[in-house]
């Protein structure tokens, strides 16, 4: 199976590795890091020397009750890092909900666009719509940052999960934006609980019939934390272990903070013949 973007037709034969880069303050587990743009650049080259497959460069914090960034806020954020970015060679992902970072991001030539609200914004679908051939991250989320863990619900998660994602991809589809340049992502602590999260990792492979790859980013967060006791900083065993087991289940992309250990985890795991 290939993910088709703005200049990589990417090939997820072997599973591939999304390294995080976030240009923000205070996003949950790295915020303030790479605040700036040179910081954030030598990010990118530290993740790619680590193995990163995928830079995916983000300005505004989604963690749960997180504030919104003004528009030129995060323009000056993540424009320069996408330029610098895309000099690397390797395709560029651009983490953002607004059709007007998109557009400026893809004229810039990012390869992909990843938009944890499945371009919903008014506008968004159009932005990517317009271009040739970028690629397309559409992810699901219950509600908004602000709002979304409190009190999720859902009679069938896995299965309102898939009926949202192909929703989604219809409506690019019917934009003349084909399945070829699009992967999908059930989004992990997006408005779901523990056991929303965990019922989603079980039964991921249902989610396969949409027929599309899956990627997904389970790297830090707080399921995780429930599930040892850890505070986000000594989540790394507990985040290898989930993107390990979210290959297993059919993902071919996983998004990722830790790049040097996911990837020799799954340089292992393929060898042992496990899958990727
Ligand atoms: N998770 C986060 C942000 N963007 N995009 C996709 N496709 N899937 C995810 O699971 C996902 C995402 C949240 O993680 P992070 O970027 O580390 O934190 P923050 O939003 O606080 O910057």
């Amino acid at each position: 199976m290939f993910w088709q973007t703005t200049r990589f037709c990417i090939d997820l034969a072997e599973p591939k590795v999304m390294g995080i880069v976030n240009v923000t303050p205070d996003s949950f587990s790295d915020g303030g890091r790479h605040g700036d743009a040179a910081g954030a650049l030598a990010h990118c080259e530290t993740l790619l020397a680590e193995g990163a497959h995928i830079l995916d460069i983000g300005g505004e914090s989604t963690r749960p009750g997180a504030a919104q960034v003004p528009l030129d806020e995060e323009l000056r954020r993540v424009i320069p890092v996408v330029e610098g970015a895309l000099k690397l060679g390797v395709p560029v992902s651009v983490d953002t909900v607004k059709p007007e970072v998109m557009r400026r991001a893809l004229d810039a030539g990012a390869d992909i666009v990843n938009d944890i609200n499945a371009l919903r914004l008014p506008g968004a679908l159009e932005a990517v719509a317009a271009h040739p051939g970028c690629g397309v991250c559409l992810m699901h989320m219950r509600g908004d940052p602000a709002t979304m863990q409190q009190r999720p619900a859902y009679d069938d998660v896995v299965l309102e999960v898939g009926d949202f994602l192909r929703e989604r991809l219809a409506a690019l589809r019917e934009r003349g934006v084909t399945a070829e340049r699009v992967v999908l992502d059930p989004g992990i602590g997006f408005g779901k609980s523990v056991q929303h999260n965990l019922d989603l990792l079980r039964r991921q492979r249902e989610l396969l019939a949409l027929g599309r790859p899956l990627l997904l980013g389970w790297s830090r967060k707080s399921t995780l934390g429930a599930l040892t006791g850890r505070p986000v900083e000594q989540r790394l065993a507990a985040s290898v272990a989930a993107a390990l087991a979210c290959v297993h289940r059919g993902a071919r992309i996983v998004r990722v903070h830790d790049v040097a250990a996911t990837a020799d985890a799954l340089k292992v795991w393929g060898a042992a013949g496990l899958g990727g």
